[in-house]
C-alpha cells in the first residue's frame, strides 16, 4: 500500500472545540447555509457573512490540535509512500498538529481574497464590508473560502492523487457535500481501498469497504498505529 489520500471534515476538529455544521446545536442549525455561506448571501448582508466567519476565526485561532491530528501528520511523517491530505475544514489544526502540504479544498479562515482582483492575504482577525484590497484597494475583500455553488480549490490535484491511490481514509465528514463525498468513489474506482473513520455512519457510509465508529481522537490514532505497525 503505498500512496494514501485522507479526506477529512468538521469532525475531526469536533474535540477540538470547534463546531461541526450539522450536528445537533452545529453552526448550521444556528445559520442559514443561503444567509453564511453562499455568494449570494454574501451580496445581500456581508455585514452577517463577515459576523459569521469573524467569530470561527476568533474561535479557530484558539483552538489546539487534538490526538487525531497529530496521528495524521505522524502518519505522513513515518509512512514510506505517499501521505495526501485533503480537508474541508478551513481551521488550521492539521498544519498546527505538524502535518504539512495540506490541501484546503473549501479554504482557510486565516485567508482573505479580493473579489475584484484575485489577491490573497493573511486575513485580519476582524474583516468587515467594504474590506479594501492591499493591492487594488478595491473595497472588495472577502473570506477566502469556498462557498456553495464556487468551485472548490486544487481540485485537480486531489483527483489526480485519488486516481493513484492504494488506500483512501474518510474522516469526520458527514459526506453531504460535493464533490468532497464523491471522492470514496473515485478512490474505489481507482482500486483504492476505502475506510470510513466517522463519530456514525455518513451519507456515503455504503461506498466505503471498511468502517470504524468512534471519536477521532480514539479511532484515527488507533488506525495510525495499525498502519505504521504493519509497515514495520
Ligand atoms: C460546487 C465553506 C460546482 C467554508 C463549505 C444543489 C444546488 C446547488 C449546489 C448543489 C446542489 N446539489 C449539490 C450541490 C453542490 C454543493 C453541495 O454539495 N450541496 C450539498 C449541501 C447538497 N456543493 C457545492 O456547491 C460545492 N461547489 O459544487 O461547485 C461548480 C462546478 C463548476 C464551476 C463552479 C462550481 C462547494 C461546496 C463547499 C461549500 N463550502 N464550507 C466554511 O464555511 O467552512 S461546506 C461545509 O460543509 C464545510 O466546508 C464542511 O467541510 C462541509 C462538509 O461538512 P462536514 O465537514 O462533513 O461536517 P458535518 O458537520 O457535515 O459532519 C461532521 C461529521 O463529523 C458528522 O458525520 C459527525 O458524525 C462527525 N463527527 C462529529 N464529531 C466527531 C465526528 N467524527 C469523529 N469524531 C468526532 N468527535
Amino acid at each position: 500500500m503505498k500512496n494514501i489520500v485522507i479526506l477529512t471534515g468538521a469532525g475531526v476538529s469536533a474535540e477540538s472545540g470547534l463546531g461541526t455544521f450539522r450536528d445537533a446545536g452545529g453552526l448550521w442549525s444556528q445559520h442559514r447555509i443561503e444567509d453564511v455561506a453562499t455568494p449570494e448571501g454574501f451580496a445581500r448582508d456581508p455585514a452577517l457573512v463577515h459576523r459569521f466567519y469573524n467569530a470561527r476565526r476568533v474561535q479557530a485561532a484558539k483552538a489546539r490540535p487534538n490526538a487525531a491530528h497529530l496521528a495524521l501528520a505522524r502518519l505522513q511523517t513515518h509512512w514510506r509512500g505517499r501521505v495526501t491530505l485533503v480537508t474541508q475544514n478551513v481551521d488550521a489544526l492539521h498544519e498546527a498538529g505538524g502535518a504539512r502540504r495540506v490541501i484546503h479544498m473549501h479554504g482557510e479562515l486565516a485567508g482573505a481574497l479580493c473579489a475584484a482582483c484575485g489577491h490573497r492575504w493573511q486575513a485580519p482577525d476582524e474583516m468587515s464590508p467594504g474590506q479594501s484590497c492591499p493591492r487594488c484597494a478595491a473595497p472588495k475583500g472577502r473570506p477566502d473560502v469556498v462557498w456553495f455553488g464556487e468551485m472548490p480549490y486544487r481540485m485537480d490535484e486531489v483527483l489526480t492523487h485519488l486516481a493513484e491511490a492504494d488506500l483512501f481514509a474518510a474522516i469526520g465528514t458527514s459526506g453531504t457535500v460535493y464533490p468532497a463525498a464523491g471522492f470514496v468513489e473515485d478512490a474505489a474506482h481507482a482500486g483504492a481501498h476505502t475506510v470510513e473513520l466517522n463519530l456514525e455512519p455518513s451519507s456515503v457510509v455504503s461506498s466505503f469497504a471498511e468502517r470504524r465508529f468512534g471519536p477521532a481522537s480514539r479511532i484515527v490514532p488507533e488506525w495510525v498505529e495499525e498502519l505504521l505497525g504493519r509497515a514495520t
